[in-house]
């Protein structure tokens, strides 16, 4: 049977809300997450409203750099960008509304991150009236919470999320079958979820920018050089995609972590940041209404950002916060010499993760 599938997208979504909670900052350039510090400041940008795009401030660029878009914006005369902390809390208040708003519309909805949903509604059969029911949505969200949101329609998981970023902010794009194959082929390969940064620059050494591009790829050939995922990418840029709609009810992991001041190489100082993070994640376990782990996941991310994650399962599930900080420490130790950091790279970031939980 033929599915119709939405793809919900909150515009610029933790600025939109700082925006709408503090009416002195409409209109200005926003940027959410770490504190600039005068350009000194560590960590990166969360997120940007539209305005502070337009300075070339984008989510994950370092919080020093956009402090200097907006310092050279401010010497051209335009508004200086506001920087404001990230408010978790607060912003998964907002979230969760939104999640209630979209499950009356369609009692099949996946939520795949803080800010974005997949809904199912082959239920209405056909295309126009899955675009009314999007309307309506996007229509209850901007009068309930004020804020506006994407959202894209087609024939698949893949294709409703491209639909999504269509015509951002506050778009509503159906892409049906027959445009897929038009629509898709001037994009860039990163619009393909699942192609990030290094995808794109082994695909960009061979030339090819656009799906376009890609799809010319035999499959033997993108197999070669992605292995296994090169059969997903195959299959995406051709606008398959047969995942179901999971619905999630659960949290599935819990973490922290943290930017140091000033990247390190000193174990005692790593570790004992890594073992502070490993009380707080214990500590938030219940409170997210959970008893036991199994997978303990730790993240570290080197001065040039490159960024590693190391995991293990144990074998029965636990509560103890010894056996967590020394299976994170286990984890962590391979990055602070020659195992798994040869370079000596200096360390700016350490997370730590626990997955496979337990009621
Ligand atoms: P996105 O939906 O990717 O971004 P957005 O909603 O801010 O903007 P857009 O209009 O393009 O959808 O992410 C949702 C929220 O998740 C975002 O508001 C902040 C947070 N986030 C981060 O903290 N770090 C990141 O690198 C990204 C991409 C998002
Ligand atoms: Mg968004």
């Amino acid at each position: 049977m033929k599915r119709i599938i939405a793809h919900l997208d909150m515009d610029a979504f933790f600025a939109a809300i700082e925006e709408r909670d503090h009416p002195r900052l409409r209109r200005l350039p926003i940027v959410v997450g770490a504190d600039p510090k005068e350009g000194k400041g560590r960590g990166v940008v969360s997120t940007a409203n539209y305005k502070a795009r337009e300075y070339g401030i984008l989510s994950a660029l370092p919080i020093s750099t956009a402090w200097r878009f907006s310092q050279k914006a401010k010497r051209e005369g335009k508004p200086e960008a506001v920087f404001l902390p990230v408010d978790f809390h607060r912003y998964g208040e907002v979230s969760d509304r939104i999640m209630e708003i979209i499950r009356e519309y369609s009692s099949h909805v996946e939520q795949s991150s803080i800010d974005e949903a997949y809904l199912d509604l082959s239920f209405v059969k056909t295309y126009p009236k899955a675009r009314a029911i999007a309307q309506k949505i996007k229509n209850e969200i901007r009068k309930k919470e004020k804020l506006t949101a994407s959202i894209g329609i087609g024939s698949n998981k893949l294709i409703a999320k491209i639909a999504s970023d269509f015509k951002k902010p506050d778009g509503l794009t159906v892409i049906n079958e027959k445009e897929i194959e038009k629509l898709l082929a001037p994009l860039s390969v990163r619009k393909i979820p699942g192609i990030g940064p290094k995808a794109e620059q082994i695909l960009a050494k061979i030339s090819v920018k656009t799906i376009r591009n890609l799809r010319k790829l035999p499959r033997a050939k993108i197999h070669d050089l992605f292995g296994k995922w090169g059969n997903e990418m195959y299959e995406r840029a051709r606008g398959h995609d047969e995942s179901p709609i999971e619905e999630e009810w659960e949290t599935k992991s819990i973490g922290e972590q943290e930017t140091f001041n000033q990247d390190t190489l000193n174990s005692s100082f790593v570790i004992g940041k890594l073992e502070k993070i490993c009380k707080s994640v214990l500590k938030n376990l219940p409170r997210e209404g959970f008893q036991k782990f199994r997978t303990v996941v730790v993240t570290i991310r080197f001065s040039d950002f490159e960024t590693k994650s190391r995991s293990h399962t144990l074998a029965e599930p636990t509560n103890s916060l010894s056996k967590l900080k020394f299976e994170a420490i286990k984890l962590l130790m391979p990055f602070l010499d020659h195992r798994e950091n040869p370079r000596r790279k200096l360390i700016r970031l350490v997370g730590v993760r626990v997955e496979k939980l337990e009621h």
